[in-house]
């Protein structure tokens, strides 16, 4: 190769380097499936004294789903699956794969903390911590995938559009960048235009603001199967996070023909189920929780109006053939005492009605999540982590979360570690104001240069003409002051404020163009399409928002992964605090037993009591030999404890000899059995 040729051929290399360098997008960060497998098997071995590597089950598409269990040596050799657990979910949407890198970067930390850490080992030997860091491995694998592709479904085969053909029709790389982008195609019916502050941008158009759409929008591809449809039936299946049971949507595709029709939703609520000694769950997810407490869908009840049974009509004092509004229901349930004091809502009645799923969070549990909101916040704000708070997502419908809070009956916590930062706010101290306008010379006026100028009068609402440039121009030839220009400027009529209105991604492409050197975004170039002709293929890199760039991870998933842990030290216990013996003559001895939660959470949420899923604690006393139970009974029942030590007493008069002895012992599934021995003295 001679030297012209060889500088040739490096310039060629260097260029399609760098090409596929956005191709790729950071993906060197992020761990495809079947290295999550190895990594959790090498957790496992490495610490074979505290793990248990727990298969649960297989995805859609034949990849293992494993729960790694991490469980100190309890004293007494308590059953690791029988004391109090949390349950660390990860990505069951797919595209988070931040979530499962932080769910096994959480591994490492209680691993490696174990012994050499204080709080980690009180929590490893007293608790239970399982951990399952990938919960929808098909989905997971388009992001390592060329081309690359978001995808929240499972490989399960599903016909979209009923046209008895599986999965003919996905998306297609037709400009060879080893991304899935978009196409925009001119089209005199279309119902998209270019938003006139960001080009690249494309919004809905507005007809009541007179606007015209002139592109269609399609995924990027082609019509495979020539139906006229572009990419209408790609590969896969159901969306995971829309296949639990609480608020389904039903007769909705993507949600599954069934809530837990699939592989993996089946495993986890199995493996939930069958763990009862879990009380917390932590979910690594896109949606953000703590912050945004929606914990289901839109859902509202099904009507405005119902009927109420005939039975209960009579005895509320309403008509049985009448509709009524659900206040005027709640009213009637109050006045009727029938709630014995219970707080009613209108989110119960429409339950009891059968319009449809609570999707409320209850108000007993409402301080609960509070205080950990509370909490968080305080937390970001002291790690300096910048966390746009308003955009945080809420829970949908089927979702995990809403079926571990309202089904499960324990707390939940979704966060999404990560997402798109919004761009700060110019310091107002600066700001440029028609006011300060007023008291510049035009030398100072002339300093403040083209952009600002124009950012203010863009700010101000000043028309399209009225631009930086003719400002200066008339100010350098002495046409203007700026005093003037301000007393202008106040009678100007004002734009719209609509059209100032940024198109809701502009802060995501800005972020990106300035963070990204430009990488997560697709410019729209010309493409020859063979049935749609010419037209544009680009947009947002996809991936774009959740899946943080290299040097913001880190930060997160230890900041992340702390704060679980501070969650996990909160989970309630059950505890026998202290017992009493006082002696009333003839062998009679009144015992007095305290039970207590040691932990900062309730031992049960109001919405699990409400569901049924959440036990009483079950108190038993068991008489010793040639004893007898005066008063009192050998079961009792404790609904709940509160946190941070509620203390409930529970008392027994019993005869019996002096020094004789009898056992109390209390017990919930979740949080284990505790039990004393007494002395009657
Ligand atoms: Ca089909
Ligand atoms: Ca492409
Ligand atoms: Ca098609
Ligand atoms: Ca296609």
């Amino acid at each position: 190769m001679n030297r012209r040729s060889q500088v040739f051929f490096g310039l060629a290399t260097l260029l399609a380097l760098t090409a596929f360098a956005g191709a790729k997008f950071f993906p060197e960060n992020y761990r495809p499936p079947d290295e999550v497998s190895a990594a959790l098997r090498s957790l496992a071995s490495a610490h074979p004294q505290i793990t248990k590597l727990i298969p649960i089950g297989k995805s859609q598409g034949g990849t293992e789903i494993a729960v790694l269990r991490i469980a100190g040596q309890t004293k007494g050799g308590t059953d690791p699956d029988v004391r109090t657990a949390a349950f660390v979910a990860a990505n069951i949407e797919g595209l988070h794969l931040i979530g499962t890198e932080a769910a096994l970067a959480l591994c490492e930390k209680l691993l490696s903390g174990y012994g050499t850490d204080k709080a980690i080992t009180e929590l490893v030997d007293s608790r239970t911590v399982y951990v399952a860091p990938l919960l929808n491995p098909d989905a997971a694998k388009a992001f390592f995938s060329r081309p690359k592709w978001e995808r929240t479904t499972n490989a399960r085969p599903v016909d979209e559009d009923l046209d008895m053909q599986v999965d003919e029709d996905g998306p297609d790389d037709l400009n060879k960048d080893g991304l899935i982008t978009q196409i925009r195609a001119k089209d005199p019916e279309g119902k998209w235009l270019p938003d006139p502050q960001e080009p690249r941008l494309m919004k809905m158009a507005d007809p009541q603001k007179g606007e015209k759409g002139i592109y269609t929008l399609y995924t990027e591809g082609l019509d495979n199967d020539g139906d006229g449809l572009y990419n209408e039936d790609p590969a896969g299946g159901v969306e995971l996070n829309r296949n639990f049971p609480h608020d389904y949507e039903y007769n909705v595709k993507a949600a599954g023909l069934y809530p837990v029709s699939e592989a993996e939703t089946l495993a986890l609520v199995e493996f939930l189920v069958s763990h009862r000694n879990i009380a917390l769950v932590l979910n690594f997810s896109t949606e953000n929780t703590i912050l945004n407490l929606q914990q289901t869908g839109q859902a509202k009840p099904g009507a405005d109006k119902a009927k109420v049974p005939k039975m209960m009509a009579s005895f509320l004092g309403l008509e049985a053939d009448q509709e009524y509004t659900l206040k005027e229901i709640v009213e009637a349930v109050k006045a009727s005492g029938v709630g014995g004091g219970m707080e009613i809502t209108e989110d119960m009645v429409a339950m009891f009605l059968g319009m449809g799923a609570a999707v409320q969070i209850d108000r007993q549990d409402m301080p609960l999540l509070e205080a950990v909101q509370k909490e968080y916040k305080d937390a970001l704000k002291e790690a300096k982590l910048e966390y746009p708070e308003k955009r945080a997502k809420g829970v949908g419908k089927g979702s995990f979360a809403a079926y571990c809070y309202f089904q499960y009956g324990v707390p939940v916590f979704s966060v999404d570690l990560w997402a798109v930062p919004e761009p700060k706010k110019e310091p107002a101290k600066d700001a440029l104001t028609p006011e300060k306008l007023k008291t510049m010379s035009a030398e100072e006026f002339l300093a403040l240069g083209e952009d600002r100028i124009n950012a203010f009068l863009k700010e101000q609402g000043a028309p399209p003409d009225f631009s930086a440039e003719t400002l200066i121009k008339m100010v350098k030839s002495g046409q203007v002051d700026p005093k003037k220009m301000a007393e202008m400027m106040e009678k100007m009529p004002k734009r719209p404020p609509a059209e100032g209105e940024e198109h809701p991604d502009a802060y995501i492409l800005k972020w990106a163009d300035a963070s990204l050197q430009k990488k997560g975004f697709v410019d729209w170039t010309p493409f020859q399409h063979p049935t749609l002709g010419e037209v544009e293929i680009g947009g947002f890199v996809p991936f774009l928002r959740t899946v943080p760039p290299p040097g913001e991870i880190e930060k997160t998933v230890a900041f992340h992964t702390n704060f679980c842990i501070r969650l996990m030290g909160k989970l309630p216990g059950l505890e026998i605090s202290k017992t009493e013996v006082k002696p009333l003559g003839s062998d009679v001895y009144q015992v007095t037993a305290y039970f207590t939660n040691p932990g900062w959470f309730p031992t049960s949420t109001a919405q699990g009591r409400r569901a049924r899923t959440a036990w009483p604690i079950t108190v038993r006393f068991t008489l010793g030999n040639e004893q007898a139970l005066f008063s009192g009974r050998p079961i009792e029942s404790i609904p709940y404890l509160d946190g941070s030590r509620d203390t409930k007493k529970v008392e027994w008069t019993v005869k019996g000899k002096k020094g004789s002895s009898l056992v109390i012992t209390a017990a919930t599934p979740r949080l284990g059995t505790t039990s004393v021995n007494v002395v009657l003295d």
